[in-house]
């Protein structure tokens, strides 16, 4: 068994379908029967590799077959996929690749002359293999032709306990940790969004998000691949292209974060966009501002689905399909998927209406962190419930709401970026003594990653070099958008820094 079993059974009842389309270039159509052929073909080209399963196999591609079919095969034959972001510059590319152990990196072309110099110091690394999806060609040429593919019967059996993805997501201290998820995780989150979102193989799904993250890659192209829909693939973000293919290509489900929508209600003249054969737009991954919501509903007369996931758990509420889809709620529960609001402090569990930690269990929830038992066991409750580190209450009709975190998390454009990963690098520059990140309100990214800085007597640095100096160990989205330069860091009895304050203060 395993998530893609759904997959499997759609290539026997909709061979000559089509499953995945790039529609920019290289243009690029496979039906489910092509899909499945080329996947078979790259799992034997890993076998040849020396994949086995449980070898973690990395991938910073960009949105192309490629990554696709390696993640798919790479996962089929029992091994881990670990897909990166591709803003992560080397510094942070080594320590992903040799935390997880990685043994075979797959990486773009174009990012040798960067990369190459980390490759010798990873010890478990075998083999690092450069692609460039712009000349798709070049794969296929690579993974063999016969299509002896090994049977699967002749494949280990898959467990839906193993780890299928690791994906790294970062912690409020140390560094980032790799979410273990699972088959079954996977699994149980495709069949609940399956019901609760209707998926239906007539389906069309324009995929715009990118895939190294859980939704893009599980909720979005997962889903589409469980239902036997088919995917149209944007390679990258752009306002005016999404509106116009979805226009264009009867495209009828699209999946976007609140940055997103709110760029595509202010282009200009949005209501040329008739979206009324469109039956599905959600929004997730960070909380949806009530004029996006209401700026939607009222261009494109859309009620956007605003759902509610984590990378260690995937998707856990969602507003209904049919039914109210309430302004500034999460909705419900997904089946299977038990949500308790608890007292900070006692972790018992507290009245509807009253605002507290948010824990969740059920078959979503991942196993654990990577190689770190003592992070997986300070997440979770003794009686198994995971501490989301988000705030929130419960209605008495059973529809949650989000109104904080506990945790110190920013999140821009849909993006988590926790501020001790920014600190620590800031910290590193000579000039600074010390330093608090903050995420000020921001239109366009929900929020911006800010710094508050206090540096050394007698030292000087602008904003630009100290921006500068980020980004280079940094991924672009994490680095600070500004600085603000300080004489002291409001701090409470404990000599932690009160960040909220802060906030008040500085934000604009
Ligand atoms: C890009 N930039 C960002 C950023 N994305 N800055 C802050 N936050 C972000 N999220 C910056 C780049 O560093 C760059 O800066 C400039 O914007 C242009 O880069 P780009 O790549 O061309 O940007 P653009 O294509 O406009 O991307 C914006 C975006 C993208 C909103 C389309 O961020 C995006 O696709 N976000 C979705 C992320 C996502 O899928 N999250 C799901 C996580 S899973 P400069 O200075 O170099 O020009 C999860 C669980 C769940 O959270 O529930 O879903």
């Amino acid at each position: 068994m395993s998530f893609l079993n759904a997959f499997t059974e759609n290539v026997h009842k909709y061979p000559d379908k089509v499953a995945l389309e790039f529609i920019e270039p290289p243009l690029q159509s496979f039906t489910y029967a092509e899909l499945d052929q080329l996947i078979q073909r790259t799992m034997l080209y890993l076998q040849g590799l020396g994949v086995e399963p449980g070898d973690r196999v990395a991938l910073q591609l960009s949105k192309s077959l490629e990554f696709i079919l390696l993640h798919l095969a790479t996962v089929r034959l029992g091994a881990i996929t670990l897909p990166l972001n591709l803003a992560y510059p080397p510094e942070e590319l080594k320590y992903f690749l040799s935390d997880s152990g990685a043994k075979l990196f797959f990486a773009l072309e174009s990012s040798k002359e960067n990369t190459k110099n980390i490759l010798s110091e990873l010890p478990d690394l075998q083999d690092c293999i450069f692609l460039n999806p712009s000349e798709p060609e070049q794969f296929i040429s690579l993974i063999p032709e016969s299509l002896n593919p090994t049977p699967d019967s002749q494949l280990q059996e898959i467990d839906m306990q193993d780890t299928a993805i690791i994906i790294y997501t970062s912690g409020t201290t140390g560094r980032p940790k790799g979410a273990e998820i699972t088959h079954g995780n996977i699994q149980s989150n495709l069949e609940a969004l399956h019901t609760a979102w209707g998926w239906r193989p007539d389906d069309v799904l324009l995929h715009i998000l990118p895939i190294f993250h859980v939704h893009g890659l599980f909720v979005a192209f997962h889903g589409a691949l469980h239902a036997g829909a088919t995917t149209q693939m944007m390679r990258a973000f752009d306002e005016r292209k999404t509106l116009q293919n979805l226009v264009e290509r009867k495209c009828t489900v699209l999946m976007a974060v609140p940055t997103i929508h709110r760029r595509l209600i202010s282009i200009p003249n949005p209501k040329d966009f008739d979206l009324s054969h469109v039956r599905l737009i959600t929004s997730g991954s960070d909380r949806l501002p009530d004029e996006v919501f209401t700026g939607f509903q009222e261009i494109f007369g859309h009620t956007l689905l605003e759902r509610y996931g984590m990378t260690e758990t995937g998707m856990n509420c969602s507003n209904p399909l049919h039914g109210e889809r309430r302004i500034g709620s999460v909705g419900l529960p997904l089946p299977g998927v038990e949500v308790r609001i608890v007292d900070s402090e006692t972790e018992t569990p507290l009245p509807d209406g009253e605002i507290g930690d948010l824990q969740l269990r059920g078959p979503n929830v991942f196993n654990s962190y990577w190689r770190q038992p003592q992070k997986t066991a300070e997440s979770f409750t003794a009686d198994g419930w995971f501490r989301t580190g988000d705030l929130g209450y419960r209605e008495p009709d059973g529809y949650i709401t989000l109104c904080g975190r506990s945790k110190d998390l920013i999140i821009s454009g849909g993006l988590n970026i926790y501020p001790p990963e920014v600190e620590r690098v800031l910290v590193e520059h000579s000039a600074v003594e010390t330093c608090a990140v903050i995420g000020c309100p921001d239109d366009e990214w929900g929020e911006n990653v800010t710094a508050v800085v206090i540096l050394k007597e007698g030292k000087s640095v602008s904003e630009g070099e100290l921006i500068a100096f980020c980004r280079e160990r940094l991924a672009s989205f994490k680095s600070p958008k500004s600085i603000i330069f300080h004489d002291a860091l409001p701090r409470n009895a404990m000599g932690k820094v009160q960040k909220v304050a802060l906030r008040n203060k500085l934000c604009k």
